[in-house]
């Protein structure tokens, strides 16, 4: 009995993994956790567009223009678990976010509420008019004087309440 040859293998095609949206997970003390892509930020909230010019320490001044929802839309949609009528609730909120290399900042809650700061801060979809949904969101901080906050390529946003502080030692 002659043995049957394998049928011949196609030449390896070139693996094509299409470039999967990259998401970023909005959590922390909220009632509904998200996770969020580039194309979610566009479609679900009003566009922004900021004009900023921030300074880098190594780079000297930077000029871009952002488009993208507003921070505060979109957390208020992740609903934080303060009680929303309680200004001083609300002032007791942090905001964490951090990039894909592992930069990350802090925010305050009051820096973007109407009620303190209202600083129109964004999670950028495009950069210069060019998308970012392959490279992830970045925030924009049109306020701050420096580049630092513009955390890009971001992977995750986190939100809760600070500590209070530890009670006063008696001779201090
Ligand atoms: N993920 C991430 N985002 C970042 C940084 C970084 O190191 N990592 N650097 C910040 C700084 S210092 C500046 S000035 C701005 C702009 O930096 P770039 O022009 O190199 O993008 O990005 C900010 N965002
Ligand atoms: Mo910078």
């Amino acid at each position: 009995m002659s043995r049957l040859s394998p049928p011949p293998r196609p030449a390896a095609a070139p693996l094509h993994v299409p470039d999967a949206p990259r998401s970023f997970l909005i959590s922390g003390q909220l009632r509904r956790p998200l996770a969020l892509t580039v194309a979610d930020l566009r479609e679900r909230w009003p566009q922004r567009h900021a004009a900023v010019v921030f300074d880098c320490a190594t780079n000297g001044p930077q000029h871009h223009t952002f488009d993208g929802p507003l921070l505060r839309d979109v957390m208020d949609d992740a609903g934080p678990a303060f009680d929303a009528r309680r200004r001083k609730d609300r002032s007791r909120y942090l905001l964490t976010v951090t990039g894909g290399d592992g930069h990350h900042t802090v925010l305050s809650w009051a820096e973007i509420d109407a009620d303190f700061g209202d600083a129109p801060i964004l999670l950028a979809t495009a950069l210069d008019g060019r998308p970012l949904d392959a490279a992830g969101s970045q925030l924009v901080v049109p306020s701050d004087r420096c580049g630092a906050r513009y955390i890009s390529a971001i992977t995750g946003i986190w939100c809760g309440p600070c500590p209070a502080s530890p009670e006063p030692l008696p001779w201090a």
